[in-house]
């Protein structure tokens, strides 16, 4: 790391510089794996940390409460227009400060209190903002599920899904996910939505890069209403949320008031910034590399896990993550798993798999993927090398030495492909 980039909190603030120097060193000598992050430029880095923190902008472009709004203006205008150049779309609101409260936003934009949703089941791939028990919104609004019906295909269940939104009559068709490795038919999702008479929102904060990038289907060309994502996982912007309308002018204008005055004061322009810089990376031929790269490399993992006869959950992956059943195939919960694979040099995180006879805290599975190594340039070659390493470690937890070895040849993989700091 330039550690000369942080030398004012090294001279004011000693103990924050040695965090964030560690945690640098500690991105670049390990290989990434945990499917929502990812490695932003230095570019979105220098937005991010730019005086436009300094500054108050309640309202839109245009239409702001405060003065001395001549560049951010333009800042968030060149954010919007680039999103909607991405998704193809003709409404974006950049300022959710996350994808949580950006779907909240949603929620509220497009319901009454008690109004219903149909979405994924949280055990089967969903995210906890789409209405899990524990959250404050589901005491808002009655949340109702689809599963997937074959948890070996991960083909989602729409017979029950149009099944359920007969009874239920929901407003609210919401596709999307933090843990499911397949596509969805949003043709299907449109089709029951129109029977019932309910918007179609997806939220795409896990594959919104590879939207943005064309490696995968973008529901606005299948009829979408609204799509709801972070900007920080696969389209490798700053950490944020966003919120975009296919082209209903109303609807357009409800999310813009649910937003803001209705939940959020001030945008936070340097993130902005930080999207408008990353939302023009992504409109370049070198993203769409990125993003055709990502699933390549995911396909050679689950080649390798297949051949050693993994489980994975849903059979394999049609996206950047995968979710590999440890306890039935190496004996393992996903918490030793976990454990044992950050000895290595490896991060990704225990997770649930479809009906899991174990505990969120200690589950059965894994869940991991490639969007951050394939920022750092690493291939197919790579990719299948770093999965027969993972299975070495499962194999072998207890075998110090193996797994010594092994740390040391991720490490020298690491040092190969040091972590980019430009991509234009
Ligand atoms: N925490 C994010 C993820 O890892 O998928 C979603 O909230």
């Amino acid at each position: 790391m330039n550690t000369n980039e942080y030398n004012y909190i090294q001279k004011q603030d000693e103990e924050v510089f040695a965090a964030i120097t560690n945690e640098a060193a500690r991105q670049a000598n390990g290989i990434e794996m945990i499917p929502s992050e990812n490695y932003v430029s230095r570019a979105v880095l220098e937005a991010n940390g730019s005086i436009l923190t300094n500054k108050y902008s309640e309202g839109y472009p245009g239409k702001r409460y405060y003065g001395g709004q001549e560049f951010t203006d333009v800042v968030e205008t060149l954010a919007i227009e680039r999103a909607k150049e991405l998704f193809n779309c003709e409404y974006a609101n950049v300022q959710p400060l996350s994808g949580a409260p950006a779907n909240v936003a949603m929620y509220f934009a497009l319901m009454e209190p008690g109004d219903t949703v149909l979405g994924m089941d949280l055990s089967h791939g969903g995210h906890l903002t789409h209405g899990h028990p524990t959250t404050e919104i589901n005491k808002v609004f009655n949340f109702v599920r689809y599963k997937m019906k074959d948890i070996e295909t991960g083909e989602i269940d729409y017979d029950e899904l149009r099944a359920v939104a007969l009874e239920h009559k929901p407003k609210i068709i919401l596709a999307g996910f933090s843990a499911y490795p397949r596509e969805l038919d949003y043709k299907k999702f449109v089709e029951i939505a129109k029977e019932v008479g309910a918007y179609t929102v997806a939220d795409m904060a896990h594959i919104a890069g590879l939207i943005a990038g064309k490696a995968l289907r973008n529901p606005f060309d299948d009829g979408f209403d609204v799509i709801t994502t972070t900007t920080h996982k696969t389209l490798r912007g700053p950490r944020g949320g966003m919120i975009l309308t296919r082209e209903d002018a109303d609807l357009a204008k409800r999310i813009n008031k649910a937003v803001f005055p209705g939940l959020q004061g001030g945008p936070h322009m340097n993130l902005i910034a930080g999207k408008a810089v990353a939302f023009g990376e992504a409109l370049t031929p070198a993203f769409r590399e990125y993003a055709k790269q990502v699933l390549i490399n995911a396909k050679a993992m689950e080649k390798v896990f297949k051949d050693a006869e993994v489980r994975l959950i849903t059979g394999g992956t049609d996206n950047h993550l995968l979710l590999a059943d440890v306890h039935t195939s190496f004996g393992i919960s996903g918490k030793e798993a976990e454990e044992v694979l950050d000895e290595v040099g490896i991060t990704l995180n225990k997770n649930m798999i479809a009906d899991d006879p174990r505990t969120p805290l200690d589950p059965s599975g894994i869940r991991f993927g490639t969007p951050a190594l394939t920022t750092r340039g690493m291939k197919e070659g790579e990719a299948s090398r770093i999965a027969e390493i993972m299975i070495e470690t499962m194999r072998n937890k207890d075998d110090e030495n193996k797994k010594g070895g092994l740390r040391t040849e991720l490490e020298a993989l690491c040092n190969s492909f040091p972590i980019p700091e430009c991509f234009m």
